[in-house]
């Protein structure tokens, strides 16, 4: 297929990637691309770095580096953002090229499945250390491990093999959520500074604060990084009984979200004189706080819940601790395996399930196409 991609994520980079596939892609080169020594590329260029300019019909000459790959693939790096490779990519495509998405383009490539799962996760992957681990496997560890696990599979070593499965599963806990963030979602009752802690954990005034009952009314969320873990913080509206029709259905909203959180901040005002409890749910994790601890001294000898002040930052790196704790029990290892999609998951599940029934062979067909 003639195709073009942009393979760069979407986002700030001060460089952006796109590939293009054609057998007449020398052809086409000749009528895009002005090379800087002005002169018409050939297939001797193929491996070669070549600098020029890509006119466009707005007037635009966007400098970029070319690069031919092969005989019918190249590669040419252009200005980050969206509006430059926007612009080669619709030349591309005025030359007769399809534009795909990245996945579209692994699949289109030598790659097997797992080499694509792990270029498509590097690609849409949040932080540096959700990239280290992924690189990892890309250098061929998670291959590795299967490779092994096949091999005891072969030799019948049944306790070894089902270790090995159950420590790829639970490496999934981390793995898939480098390409999706934990949610973690900050609830209470109206005025409890929920906002504020919000604000005071992402380092910025992304919610609104105010000092009456019901600013917030909709759920607020971004995403941030905890010690290189991606996460999802949501503010919501405080959980009260209101006549206000919108607020009600702020509340509701709330209740929903909180029901699919990977950890609920019950967040309390440390001067109500309340008793510190959770909320009633029905199974998410949940860390009680107690803020506005500026405005009390705690009371000697009560278990301490987590006592945090927005206003002063007080005991804000004790609440993300704490909550890396419970989202992250067991850091991955340097160079561990890790299980990063739901079919890596679902396949591994299944071929425990076949060694528990000590069915080998049944184990090995699941685990042989991963
Ligand atoms: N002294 C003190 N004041 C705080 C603290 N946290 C929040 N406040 C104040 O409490 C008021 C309410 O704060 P918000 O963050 O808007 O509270 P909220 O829980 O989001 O309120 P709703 O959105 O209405 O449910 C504001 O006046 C804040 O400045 C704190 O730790 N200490
Ligand atoms: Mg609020």
């Amino acid at each position: 297929m003639e195709c073009v991609v942009l393979l760069t994520p979407p986002g700030r980079a001060a460089v952006s990637t796109l590939a293009a596939r054609s057998p007449r892609i020398l052809e086409i080169l000749s009528d895009c691309f002005r090379p800087a020594a002005d002169r018409t590329l050939t297939a001797e260029d193929t491996q070669r770095i070549i600098y020029g300019r890509w006119p466009s019909s707005t007037g635009a000459n966007e400098e970029v580096v070319v690069s031919l790959r092969a005989q019918d693939v190249v590669e040419i790096h252009c200005h980050g953002g969206q509006a430059a490779a926007d612009m080669i990519a619709q030349t591309l495509v005025e030359q007769g090229l399809l534009r795909i998405s990245p996945s579209e383009w692994l699949e289109g490539t030598a790659c097997d499945l797992l080499q694509t799962e792990i270029l498509t996760a590097l690609h849409k992957v949040q932080t540096e250390r959700g990239a280290g681990i992924l690189m990892s496997q890309l250098r061929g560890r998670l291959r590795q491990e299967l490779k092994s696990i096949l091999t005891q599979l072969d030799d019948r070593q049944m306790v070894r093999a089902a270790d090995a499965l159950e420590r790829l599963e639970a490496s999934s806990n981390v793995g898939l959520h480098l390409t999706k963030p934990w949610r973690v979602v900050v609830a209470g009752k109206p005025n409890v500074g929920k906002s504020s802690l919000v604000n005071a954990l992402l380092g910025y005034d992304r919610a609104i604060v105010f000092d009456q009952p019901g600013t917030t009314r909709d759920i607020v969320s971004a995403t941030t990084a905890f010690d290189g873990w991606p996460i999802e913080l949501v503010d919501t509206a405080g959980l009260r009984v209101s006549g206000d029709v919108i607020e009600q259905q702020g509340v509701a909203r709330a209740q929903q979200i909180m029901d699919e959180a990977d950890v609920v901040l019950h967040v309390m005002d440390a001067t109500s004189g309340e008793e510190p409890k959770t909320l009633q749910m029905a199974s998410t994790e949940q860390l009680v706080i107690l803020n506005k601890c500026d405005l009390t001294t705690p009371v000697e000898g009560t278990a301490p819940p987590i006592r945090t002040s927005a206003l002063t930052g007080e005991g804000v790196d004790q609440l993300v601790s704490q909550l890396v704790r419970i989202l992250v029990p067991q850091i991955p290892a340097a160079d561990q395996p890790v299980l990063f999609t739901e079919r890596q998951v679902v396949a591994v599940r299944s071929a425990l399930e076949s060694l528990q029934a000590a069915n080998f062979e049944r184990a090995r067909a699941v685990l042989q196409p991963l």
